[in-house]
C-alpha cells in the first residue's frame, strides 16, 4: 500500500517506521513478511516513538498502523516466544506490549488505528485500545489466544467487553473466529470501513478534523473516558489534567507568586463559584 502523503521520518528504527505529516505522527510496524507480528524490539521501538509523539507539542494525533496493506498486526511473533514472554537479543523474556497498551490509553492525544488486513491476537488488542479504529474493507479481526496457548485478560478482555459487550467479547475469545470489516462495524469494534485505496486519505481526513478541535478539550475527554474504567490510575490521569488547568489560572499563580515573594497569599479576590 503506497502512501500519497509526504510523510517525513522523525527517527529511523529497525522494525517500525516513525513519520510525521502536518501535526500527525504515524507509527507503523514494518515487518510485513510476518504480517507485522511484534517482537520485544518492535514494541520497544513503538513505545519510544509513542513517547516522542507525546512530548512533541506540534503533534496532535497519532496513527498506529502496519506496513504492506495485508496486516495491521498479527500479535506476538510466535517464533521468538519463549518461557515467560517474547525473547529479544538480550535473551530476557518480555510481555512489553502490555506497557504499550497503557501508553496508548494514557497519551493525552487521540490515537487512531488504521487497519488494513489482519488485526489478530495481540495485534487485535492494539487496535482495541486505540481511541478510534478505521478499517479497510480487507480488514479481518480476531483473537487467537486459546488456539495458540495465550490470553490477554487485561484490556484485551475487559476493555474489549466494554467496546462490544460481554457476550460478544466472550464469543470472540472462546471461539477464536475471524470477523470481516462489516461485521466489526456492526458490533462497534471499528468506527468506519472504507475501500483499501481510501484508507489512508480517510484516516488523514479524520486526523485533520481532530486537529481543528481544542487540544485541551480532547485531552480532558480522553482522560474522562478512561477515568470511568481505569480506577485510581484513571482518576489520577483526569486529576492531573485538572491540575494542569488550575496551574493556568491566576488563582494558582497567586499561590506560587506569594511563596516566591515571601508574602502571605491573597486568595480573597478569587470568586467562590456556586
Ligand atoms: C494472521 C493469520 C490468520 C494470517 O494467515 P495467512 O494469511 O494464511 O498468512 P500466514 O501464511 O499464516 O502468515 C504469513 C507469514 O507470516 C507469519 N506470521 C503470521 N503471524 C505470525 C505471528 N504472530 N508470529 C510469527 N509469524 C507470524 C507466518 O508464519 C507466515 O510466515 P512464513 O511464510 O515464513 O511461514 C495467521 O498468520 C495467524 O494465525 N497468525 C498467528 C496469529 C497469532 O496467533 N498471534 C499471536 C497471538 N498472541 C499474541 O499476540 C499474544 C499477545 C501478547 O503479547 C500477550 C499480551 C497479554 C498477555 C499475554 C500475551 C501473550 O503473549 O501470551
Amino acid at each position: 500500500m503506497t502512501s500519497n502523503f509526504p510523510w517525513k521520518a522523525i527517527k529511523e528504527y529497525e522494525e517500525i517506521l516513525f513519520q510525521q505529516y502536518n501535526g500527525i505522527a504515524k507509527i507503523s510496524i514494518n515487518r510485513p513478511h510476518k504480517h507485522n507480528a511484534f517482537t520485544p524490539k518492535t514494541v520497544q521501538e513503538m513505545s519510544e516513538a509513542m513517547e516522542l509523539a507525546r512530548q512533541d507539542t506540534t503533534i496532535g494525533v497519532i496513527i498506529l498502523t502496519g506496513e504492506g496493506g495485508k496486516a495491521f498486526c498479527s500479535g506476538g511473533d510466535q517464533s521468538v516466544r519463549g518461557d515467560g514472554g517474547y525473547v529479544g537479543q538480550d535473551l530476557v523474556p518480555r510481555l512489553n506490549v502490555l506497557d504499550l497498551q497503557r501508553q496508548i490509553r494514557t497519551i493525552p492525544k487521540p490515537v487512531i488505528a488504521m487497519v488494513a488486513g489482519w488485526a489478530i491476537g495481540g495485534g487485535h488488542v492494539l487496535h482495541v485500545v486505540c481511541d478510534l479504529s478505521i478499517a479497510a474493507d480487507n480488514a479481518r479481526f480476531g483473537q487467537t489466544g486459546p488456539n495458540v496457548g495465550s490470553f490477554d485478560g487485561g484490556f484485551g478482555a475487559s476493555y474489549l467487553a466494554r467496546v462490544v459487550g460481554q457476550k460478544k467479547a466472550r464469543e470472540i475469545w472462546y471461539l477464536c473466529d475471524q470477523y470481516d470489516a462489516q461485521e466489526a462495524l456492526q458490533m462497534g469494534l471499528v468506527n468506519k470501513v472504507v475501500p483499501l485505496d481510501q484508507l489512508e486519505a480517510t484516516t488523514i481526513s479524520w486526523c485533520e478534523r481532530i486537529l481543528e478541535k481544542s487540544p485541551i478539550a480532547l485531552r480532558m475527554l480522553k482522560s474522562s473516558f478512561n477515568a470511568e474504567l481505569d480506577g485510581q490510575a484513571g482518576i489520577q490521569e483526569l486529576a492531573g489534567n485538572a491540575t494542569l488547568l488550575y496551574y493556568l489560572s491566576d488563582e494558582a499563580k497567586e499561590g506560587k507568586n506569594a511563596f516566591l515573594e515571601k508574602r502571605k497569599p491573597d486568595f480573597s479576590k478569587f470568586p467562590k463559584f456556586p
